[in-house]
């Protein structure tokens, strides 16, 4: 990449298509950023359907002129549907939210060079019975009780649906032939680190590829040539959690430079990435980083904010890390879909591990485990993987979050979306997020981790802390005696609403959050010296939701509350996850 032009990072113009004949309001609307919580409109807050964005951007003219270089719009994620034109000609759709896609737009460009580049994207936010979340819309069409009619999205999920484009949208350059793509699988033995590397160019069939690794400190420490070989790194410093190691984080840099002609011209281009070295196992009651147990003392996370929404903002990642930190936190599970790439790049670079998952949350309806819903799960773990692969911090794939694992198309289903993963990547374990009965649950046999989601004491015997430590314990050891296999608490919690007090503790109040949290802990504690390799609090903040009659304003199970402003329950924490770090 040569570089780049921000062409979505201020407002576009959004317009609401109200029929096939006209458009409905023109409003400014920013990128990035959900477009729900922008405006005093409850109507655009809830929305489901079309909304068009759109914008005129000046492309530099040598962009234009040289037929040598490739002009790409990249769109980093729009939720959920999207279709793209570029002074009026389709040039992508993509479905899915919370992954990137992109399209050269070269060739539509150049066919004018005198009129601005007019960049147009449509985002429908409906889900369906076969996206990814799923979910089904019910009309309420009985005129005596709803006189204009209305309908809703039914979604099987506890988050808002937030909607619009949600990343930056940008454009950037290559030459024609390119390095398109790298993978790297890194090990290393006693002190020689190893990266294995594979690059893939397009544009032509051929072309010279010199790679270079360096150091830290700009120095180079390996070399190759080629599409594919081993670079060997002496003294080698591997890629360490946070808290597990006093530098945390290292990262080498690889350079792809690619040269290659076509007869007529010659063309050059540079490809940076950052390596960390490090491996990734699990026995049957570990979790090994660089051959070392790791202890997951981590949360579970949302891209949540008042005002943005799900859009990214650089204030809020760089809190949320120095809040994680504070915590002594060393891990988090991209609940409930994946993250921004920026907030990957900051967790390969502060050792702070991630759990990585897709956006399959919400598989209840038997009809989601059809052959559409099937390969269109496929085809995300497809573009997920292919995204977040080269990094250091992911450490686990995550295909779903609590589906109906116990209906008989689970097996097929999860056995297939597993294979299918570890067919895309080999070095990383495989798991999925349940809240089954471990007897019942069909697609278990296939992970490489059991991850259990469990509220005792919340919606289920709600008010009895009591019955914590028997029902927890037998949750651990009915997990381990079935399948023998590591374990992870990937959720647990309760809602507080900040400022509520009681003592006796009572439910919603910060004592009962702190209470609940407690009590966990000590089975934690027993069990983590046999298998249990995780706790993952739910959750980090508190988030919004759509309304009902179990959410005050959004779930409020955070330890922070939206704000980022800590409960009492973050004290609890911090207290544990620091004697946690320090203990091992
Ligand atoms: C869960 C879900 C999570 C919810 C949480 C809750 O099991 O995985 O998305 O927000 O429970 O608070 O109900």
């Amino acid at each position: 990449m040569v570089s780049t032009w921000h062409c979505g990072g201020g407002i576009m113009i959004w317009a609401l298509f109200q029929s096939d004949s006209g458009t409905g309001p023109v409003l400014e609307m920013p990128v990035p950023a959900s477009y729900n919580d922008i405006t005093q409109d409850s109507m655009l807050r809830d929305f489901i359907g079309w909304v068009w964005y759109e914008r005129e951007v000046q492309v530099p003219s040598r962009w234009v002129k040289d037929e040598g270089t490739r002009v790409v719009l990249r769109v980093g994620s729009a939720h959920y549907y999207s279709v793209v034109w570029v002074n009026g000609i389709q040039v992508a759709e993509h479905e899915g939210g919370h992954l990137p896609f992109e399209a050269d737009i070269g060739g539509v460009i150049r066919e004018d060079p005198t009129v601005p580049c007019r960049i147009t994207i449509a985002v429908n936010n409906t889900l369906t019975l076969t996206s990814l979340p799923p979910g089904t819309i019910t009309h309420m069409n009985d005129r005596t009780k709803y006189p204009g009619g209305y309908f809703v999205q039914n979604i099987f999920f506890d988050f808002f649906n937030y909607a619009g484009i949600h990343r930056p949208v940008l454009l950037y350059t290559t030459p024609k032939v390119y390095v398109d793509d790298i993978t790297v699988f890194t090990d290393f033995a006693d002190s020689t680190g190893l990266v294995k590397y594979k690059v893939s160019v397009k544009g032509a069939s051929s072309a010279n590829l010199k790679v270079t690794l360096m150091d830290k400190d700009g120095h180079c420490v390996a070399t190759s040539s080629g599409p594919s070989g081993v670079l060997k790194v002496a003294d080698v410093m591997l890629w360490w959690p946070y808290l597990m190691h006093d530098n945390p984080g290292y990262l080498y840099s690889m350079e792809v430079q690619l040269s290659a002609s076509d007869g007529q011209s010659t063309f050059e281009d540079v490809y940076a990435l950052p390596v960390g070295i490090r491996t990734v196992n699990v026995t049957s009651t570990q979790f090994l980083i660089n051959n070392k147990p790791f202890y997951f003392h981590g949360v579970n996370k949302h891209e949540d904010s008042d005002i943005r929404g799900k859009g990214l903002d650089w204030p809020l990642i760089v809190k949320d890390f120095n809040l994680i930190k504070w915590l002594g936190a060393n891990s988090f599970r991209t609940s409930h879909y994946p993250y921004a790439e920026e907030i990957m790049q900051m967790c390969d670079r502060h050792g702070i591990v991630v759990i990585d998952e897709c956006p399959g949350v919400g598989i209840k309806d038997i009809r989601s485990f059809g052959n559409a819903s099937l390969a269109h799960h496929l085809s995300v773990m497809d573009e997920l993987v292919g995204r977040d692969k080269n990094h250091p911090s992911v450490v686990m794939w995550s295909v779903a979050n609590e589906p109906a694992a116990e209906m008989p198309p689970a097996d097929y289903y999860f056995s297939t979306l597993i294979k299918h993963t570890k067919m895309l990547d080999p070095s990383r374990p495989v798991t999925f997020i349940t809240d089954s009965n471990y007897a019942r649950d069909k697609g278990a046999p296939y992970v490489d981790v059991i991850c259990v989601n469990s509220y005792f004491s919340w919606y289920h015997d709600p008010g009895h802390m009591e019955v914590i430590p028997i029902q927890l314990k037998t949750q651990f050891e009915n997990w381990f005696g079935k399948y023998k296999k590591p374990i992870i608490q990937s959720e647990y919690g309760a809602d507080a609403v900040p400022g509520l007090h009681s003592d006796p503790p009572m439910m919603f109040t910060e004592e009962y959050q702190k209470n609940v949290l407690q009590s966990y802990h000590s089975v934690f504690d027993e069990k983590r010296k046999q298998y249990v390799i995780g706790e993952l609090i739910w959750n980090f903040a508190d988030f919004m939701t759509a309304q009902g009659i179990t959410r005050v304003v959004g779930n409020k199970k955070g330890i922070f509350t939206r704000q980022r402003q800590p409960k009492s329950a973050a004290f609890i924490l911090r207290e544990r996850y620091w004697r946690l770090a320090n203990a091992t």
